[in-house]
């Protein structure tokens, strides 16, 4: 079955309205009803959408957000049905698809025409020299990778790629396989995503992942959006603010961009949603520039210790570094916190009011913060408010970084982590009788250098689409083009199939709708989302070609024919019963004992979390730490704007689902960038034009992105908007966040030229 589209984008139609004020509602039911028929069929979408979050069902492969513990028959939003649509569809690709298309006219595609061809069905090989893709059995393409990992100089000539849909069982096996091996090059997409969190939460409260429970959602009197776009990445999650709402929270939006979700809610799983006019979300918008966060912060904090609005018990008992801290919010310079946020130190004041008045707040983040230059101190702000009012572990309370995939949180748990914990290694090496390295591997960034400078020969990606991705996108396709070999276990066709090592795979794996029936039996993986809930996932589809494999299988099959007869682990147990894979996760991992046993339980477990649990803080001092950074601000030269790259309402992150953004009122087009209407004006355009842009770099360095159309919207005076990945070319490699290393994609400093084209660019890679 094909049907997908045979021409590329056309951004000839692009016609851009009004931004609208409300998300959800029916008509977002309806979209997500109609896009899942017509991609799978309408017996195969009922069957998916009704299992869709479900106890018995499959964890849906779109966002992190949790599952209430009373579910709707359909618990699913537009996006996650359309995750699940963009996976289970009909069409497929094969040997023919792949004899049709030599690698070079693949290669000018887009990554929506290349994801809208279908599920791969079978193993691919692209060898040396060779123009095509050609079929290999799955038997040949193991013992190539074998071959081939064997005979590098080094095991960290060798870099093991992560996305953040890999089940926890999948990525156990994964990073077992990497260490036995001998390397610790195991970087994931949480490298670009929330790393900074991880880092920040790590070193000020002991742990990297966020205190809250969905009760506490439900619960808390103050919440705080900062940096997140709800309505299109985490839509389950409105209805959540829709409920704390009703037990009468009051939450506030912290964001250059006025974004429709956060401002009128109509739940599709509600009547009121279908027939009102829904539900206003947020009670405050507070418009700061980009990057400008951590002035806001540190002002709100100035004024909760000017009106002693603190916990001061919490303070004498749970933390560490508040006199110093205190200190600089004495200090402060107001006029520099203007300038450094953007607002005015009223609207400072306003904000800093509601966090006074609420006795339980609760933080929630996502990209807007994490991805600047300076995003550890800036989740270290976030953490220092709240300490300040005691704002963790108590009801109705706490941090919640809201993740991105579904599945990023377990797989860094289950040791998807460049740096791992000595302790994790001690109980790997104690459980399997290997002696894993112990220096550090290479994260995303490092990774890309390391081939760059050919200290990498081999890339294997579990997942994702690392090339799109990634920043700097001249940079990261030459220096993957280095490779001896480049492997991907994917589900679609992307571009890092097309810009390739010497020998390139592609190895099609099952997806989380689909039955399982590795090793002869049903099988079950397990996730965790973002709040720490680790629940089990079981697809009730027929897979979509019966030439795929599972990833556990592949890893553990790929595993064997690396390691050989030398190798003492029990891989072939491992594929043969998942739940002895959760066994061994249950004596490795931290927390995680009796996993298999608690895992079968309707529901699942929450992971422990000393400071949302009992106030302990893991930390070196065995307290929470108040940090005092510098509030540094990003100066942008005259003439230039700071562009944030974002997600439009119509893909998942590389995966491009259609070219309207409908709550920003873009339709049929995704090369716009969104100014501030006299900015526009200020910089000699006009609204519509088509421009070129060029990012500006410290070491003098210019890339560009050419053919973009300018799209007036309202934000603060000198940001600009414009969507990933078509801007990755404009993030310098060596652009990263200080201490975690996550790409700046959302301090990108540019300058708009006329476009030198005037035609408007028709396919991404010309
Ligand atoms: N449908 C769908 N769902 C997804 C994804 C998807 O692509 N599509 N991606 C998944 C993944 S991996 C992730 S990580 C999450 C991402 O979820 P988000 O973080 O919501 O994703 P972005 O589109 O990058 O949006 C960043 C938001 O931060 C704002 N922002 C930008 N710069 C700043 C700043 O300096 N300060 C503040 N306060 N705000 C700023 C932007 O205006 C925007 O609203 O979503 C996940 N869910
Ligand atoms: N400029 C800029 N760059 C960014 C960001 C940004 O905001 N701005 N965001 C960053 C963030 S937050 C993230 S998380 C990364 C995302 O980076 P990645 O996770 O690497 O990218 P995705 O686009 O999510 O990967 C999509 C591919 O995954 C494969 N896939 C889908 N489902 C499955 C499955 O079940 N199994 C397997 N094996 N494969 C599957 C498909 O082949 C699909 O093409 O991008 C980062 N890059
Ligand atoms: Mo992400």
């Amino acid at each position: 079955m094909t049907g997908a589209p045979e021409t590329d984008i056309d951004e000839a139609d692009l016609v851009v309205g009004q931004p609208t004020d409300h998300v959800a509602g029916p008509k977002a039911v309806a979209i997500a009803l109609k896009r899942a028929a017509t991609q799978m069929g309408p017996a195969r979408a009922t069957r998916a959408l009704t299992a869709l979050n479900q106890v018995d069902g499959f964890d849906c492969q779109g966002c992190a957000w949790p599952d209430p513990e009373h579910r709707h028959k359909a618990e699913f939003c537009e996006n996650g049905a359309k995750a699940v649509a963009e996976e289970a569809t009909g069409r497929l690709i094969g040997a023919e698809f792949f004899a049709a298309h030599p690698l070079e006219s693949l290669r000018t595609r887009t990554d929506h025409w290349l994801g809208q061809q279908g599920r791969v069905a079978e193993p691919m090989v692209l060898r040396p020299g060779e123009s095509h893709y050609t079929p290999i059995t799955w038997d040949d393409a193991f013992a190539l990778i074998g071959e081939e990992l064997r005979g590098l100089a080094s095991p960290d000539e060798a870099i093991f790629y992560t996305s953040g849909k890999t089940s926890n069982e999948a990525a156990f096996c994964y990073q077992l396989f990497a260490r036995a091996f001998g390397t610790n090059n195991l970087p994931d997409c949480s490298n670009m995503c929330h790393e900074s969190t991880s880092v920040a939460l790590g070193e000020t409260i002991g742990i990297g992942k966020g205190s809250v429970s969905l009760e506490d959602v439900h619960t808390a009197e103050l919440i705080v959006v900062a940096g997140q776009n709800p309505g299109t990445n985490h839509p389950r999650m409105l209805s959540a603010l829709e409920q704390a709402k009703r037990n009468g929270a009051r939450i506030v939006s912290i964001n250059p961009l006025r974004e429709a979700g956060l401002v009128r809610f109509k739940n599709p799983q509600h009547p009121r949603g279908v027939v009102g006019r829904g539900t206003v979300l947020a009670d405050l918008h507070v418009p700061v520039r980009v990057n400008g966060d951590l002035a806001l912060f540190r002002g709100i904090a100035a004024r909760l210790l000017e009106w002693d609005a603190l916990d001061r018990a919490f303070i004498d008992t749970h933390t560490h570094g508040f006199d110093e801290y205190a200190e600089l919010l004495r200090a402060v310079d107001w006029a520099e916190l203007e300038r450094g946020s953007g607002l005015s130190v009223e609207q400072i004041t306003e904000v800093a009011e509601f966090f006074r008045d609420s006795k339980a707040t609760v933080l929630c983040w996502a990209m807007g913060l994490t991805q600047h230059r300076n995003s550890v101190a800036v989740i270290a702000e976030v953490v220092n408010l709240a300490l300040l009012q005691g704002n963790i572990g108590k009801p109705g309370a706490g941090l919640c970084p809201v993740r991105g995939h579904s599945n990023v949180q377990g797989d860094r748990t289950m040791g998807i982590w460049e740096r791992p914990p000595a302790a994790f290694l001690d109980a790997l090496a104690a459980e399997f009788g290997i002696e894993p390295p112990r220096e550090h591997g290479y994260s995303t960034v490092e990774a890309i250098a390391a081939l760059r400078d050919d200290r990498a020969r081999v890339f294997i990606g579990m997942g994702g689409n690392f090339v799109a991705a990634a920043p700097d996108t001249v940079a990261t396709e030459a220096a993957m083009a280095r490779a001896d070999l480049t492997v991907h276990v994917s589900t679609k066709l992307n571009r890092s199939h097309v810009v390739t090592g010497r020998t390139a795979l592609i190895l099609p794996a099952l997806g989380r709708s689909e039955r399982d029936l590795t090793g002869g039996r049903e099988q079950r993986v397990t996730v965790e989302d973002s709040m720490s809930a680790v629940h089990a996932s079981r697809g009730p589809l027929t897979p979509a070609s019966p030439h795929l494999r599972s990833e556990v299988d592949i890893v553990c099959s790929i595993a064997e024919a690396t390691l050989g007869d030398d190798s003492s682990l029990p891989w072939s147990q491992f594929r043969a019963d998942y739940s002895r894979i959760r066994q061994s996760i249950g004596r490795v991992v931290p927390g995680a004992a009796a996993y298999a046993e608690k895992v079968d339980v309707p529901g699942g477990f929450v992971m422990p979390h000393p400071p949302r649990d009992t106030r302990t803080f893991p930390t070196a001092l065995g307290k929470a730490v108040f940090t005092a950074s510098p509030v540094e601000i990003l100066d942008v030269p005259e003439g230039r704007l700071l562009l944030q790259t974002l997600r439009s309402h119509d893909q998942f992150n590389t995966t491009i689902y259609g070219l309207d953004d409908r709550y920003r009122g873009v339709k049929g087009g995704r090369r716009v960038i969104f100014v501030h209407p006299d900015d526009v004006t200020a910089l000699g355009f006009a609204d519509g034009d088509l421009v070129d842009l060029t990012s500006e770099w410290l070491d003098g360095s210019e890339r560009s992105a050419p053919s973009f159309r300018i799209v007036s919207y309202q934000q603060p005076r000198g940001c600009a908007a414009a969507y990933y990945p078509e801007t990755n070319p404009l993030v310098p490699l060596e652009s990263v966040a200080l201490g975690s290393q996550t790409p700046t994609s959302k301090s990108v400093i540019i300058r708009l030229t006329a476009a030198a084209d005037q035609t408007p660019l028709v396919q991404r890679w010309p």
